[in-house]
């Protein structure tokens, strides 16, 4: 046994952990330093470093990575990847995916039908692009790595493996792990020389994902503050992110959201069990960047305050904030603005929030209640005017998904309404209304809706963006998909700086406005009504 476990510690010891985080548009790279700092929390002697592919020019993605394993010589490669899926309301890195796709499906006029296509073309051929790239990256790495030390093994985890875990196994190397969700009890295992099989993650070529792997329950590890002077001396770029004095670094404040929105997977991933990170630990890890110059802060929760149970949690945060003297910094997050009280306003006015989204999807409280979203449209209303009381007077960005399910002009002009009011409280140039259509995604109550209603067939593969997956994809069905696709071109055309407005804008011209009291609303389900998504498990 003594043996066994010197053999087991000396291995730990040998271990030599490159942290590679895939190309990414310059989001700070928050999930590996997590990760980094973790490791060497629970083994101190474990020789780590991170490289940041999202500070590289693309052109040098192969080289730099083999010059940096050629330098650090890592036993084990631990493979960041943060987005796949392009869909994005506004132009994404191939362009803007919702005008190009509507101008394919919805324009008249066949020129404008061709600039979709071409468009299109373009997305779908820096989508493949990237996905081919960051698979190579990976297999190359591999390779490389193998020069020094023939064992060397590679995970592969982050927000976009979270959710194709499923799809990547067909062109990732084999003995890859593919790891779903967090990573840290995952890696502890596998450095402790553990069976680490019943974490959420499976072995490409030895083992298959299990049945609903995703819907695992994390598990719970205790947050303790990140240690920067640490991530500093094992990552060369670090001070690449506090050049920029507007750019808003992560932090995370809690894990787990409670809800069950059809369309959202950050629930799966992060798990329904919400787990508080302790307030003292975020305030140590928040000074340790404010000492470095950072001002601006992204609380990187699924939601800031998930349901009303975490409001005093909240309240403790930006009060602890408050007393820690970090009075000249702002913060950003997404808020459910059906959890704040009139003392959370004030702090949040105080502590700096600057900009929230709130993804209330649809300002008609019956099709909010349809789409499991668990908001009380009044309720959020009344919270923003006490915020606006408590003197906030930042921008909210309003999430809206048109034609999410049982969308009618009633629950259009519905929205109107309830826009028209935010605009009220809040001032109109101050509320920006962001008008997404919800980009399906796999192990949500949509996807299990579209199979049911024959829209998708369970063996589609949502990675394969052919033009006809994308448009079932990219949820805008019938009746009302054409119509909505007329409305964003037109708003696309005339106004495309402010494209959000301009939809309302031709929304109210076309369909009037409702009375405010008809979208808070919600009439109770007539039995003889078929059975809707509110119904599926
Ligand atoms: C906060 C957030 C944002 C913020 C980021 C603010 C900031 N300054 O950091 C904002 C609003 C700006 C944003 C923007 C976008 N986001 Co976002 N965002 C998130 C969110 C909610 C949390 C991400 C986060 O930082 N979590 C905290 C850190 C600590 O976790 P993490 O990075 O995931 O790392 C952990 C694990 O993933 C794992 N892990 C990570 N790497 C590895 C590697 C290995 C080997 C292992 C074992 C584990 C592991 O361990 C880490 C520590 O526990 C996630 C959804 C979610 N709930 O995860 C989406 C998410 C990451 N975003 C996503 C997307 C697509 C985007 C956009 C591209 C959307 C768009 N179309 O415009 C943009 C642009 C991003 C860009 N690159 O340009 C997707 C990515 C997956 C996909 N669909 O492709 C996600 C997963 C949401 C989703 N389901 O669609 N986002
Ligand atoms: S949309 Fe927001 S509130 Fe709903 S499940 Fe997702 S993270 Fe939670």
């Amino acid at each position: 046994m003594k043996f066994k476990e010197s053999m087991m510690d000396s291995r730990i010891i040998d271990s030599r952990i490159l942290y590679v985080r895939l190309p990414c548009n310059p989001i700070f790279p928050i999930g590996v330093v997590y990760l980094a700092d973790h490791v060497h929390k629970v083994f101190p002697g474990i020789e780590q470093r991170i490289f940041d592919l999202g500070t590289v020019p693309p052109l040098d993605y192969a080289s730099a990575l083999e010059k940096c394993i050629d330098e650090f010589k890592p036993s084990l490669l631990i493979y960041s990847w943060r987005d796949i899926h392009i869909f994005a309301p506004v132009g994404g890195r191939g362009g803007n995916p919702l005008q190009y796709s509507f101008e394919i499906f919805y324009a008249k006029n066949p020129f404008v039908k061709l600039h979709g296509a071409l468009g299109g073309l373009q997305m779908l051929k820096s989508f493949y692009t990237e996905l081919w790239q960051n698979q190579s990256l990976i297999r190359r790495g591999l390779k490389r790595a193998q020069k020094y030390n023939k064992d060397v093994r590679v995970i592969v985890g982050g927000g976009a493996v979270s959710i194709y875990y499923e799809q990547l196994s067909k062109s990732l190397p084999k003995g890859a792990i593919i790891s779903v969700g967090e990573g840290e009890a995952l890696l502890e295992k596998l450095l402790r020389g553990q069976d680490f099989q019943d974490e959420r993650c499976y072995v490409v070529g030895e083992s298959q994902p299990r049945q609903r792997l995703i819907h695992e329950a994390p598990t719970p590890i205790e947050k303790t503050a990140c240690n920067y002077e640490y991530i500093e001396s094992i990552w060369s770029d670090f001070n690449y992110y506090l050049q920029e004095s507007d750019f808003y670094i992560g932090v995370q404040t809690k894990r787990g959201c409670p809800h069950n929105c059809c369309y959202c997977v950050y629930t799966v991933v992060e798990g329904k069990q919400v787990r508080i990170n302790p307030a003292d630990e975020v305030i140590t890890e928040m000074r340790q960047l404010y000492d470095q110059g950072i001002r601006n802060f992204w609380f990187t929760d699924a939601q800031f305050i998930p349901a009303k149970r975490f409001i005093d949690d909240a309240v403790e945060l930006l009060q602890k904030i408050v007393d820690s003297g970090m009075t000249d910094i702002h913060w950003a997050a997404y808020i459910r603005a059906d959890n704040l009280t009139p003392k959370l306003c004030e702090l949040m006015v105080k502590t700096g929030m600057n900009y929230f989204e709130i993804g209330i999807t649809s300002g008609s409280q019956e099709l909010v209640r349809k789409m499991r979203m668990g908001y009380n449209l009044r309720t959020v209303l009344q919270n923003c005017r006490d915020l606006k009381a408590a003197g906030f007077n930042d921008l909210v960005s309003v999430n809206y998904s048109f034609n999410v399910i049982d969308e009618r002009t009633e629950t259009i002009r519905q929205t109107i309404a309830y826009h028209r009011e935010l605009e009220r409280i809040f001032g109109a140039d101050k509320v920006e209304p962001a008008i997404f259509f919800i980009g399906l995604q796999p192990h949500t109550h949509l996807e299990e809706y579209a199979f049911k209603e024959d829209i998708l067939k369970p063996s589609y593969n949502p990675m394969l963006l052919l033009p006809w997956t994308a448009r079932k994809l990219l949820w805008n069905p019938e009746p009302l998909g054409s119509f909505f696709g007329k409305v964003c071109l037109q708003a696309m055309r005339q106004n495309p700086n402010d494209f959000g407005r301009e939809v309302m804008n031709i929304l109210e011209a076309m369909l009037g406005c409702a009375p405010l009291e008809e979208a808070l609303t919600a009439p109770i389900e007539q039995k003889s009504k078929p059975k809707q998504l509110a119904n599926i498990s």
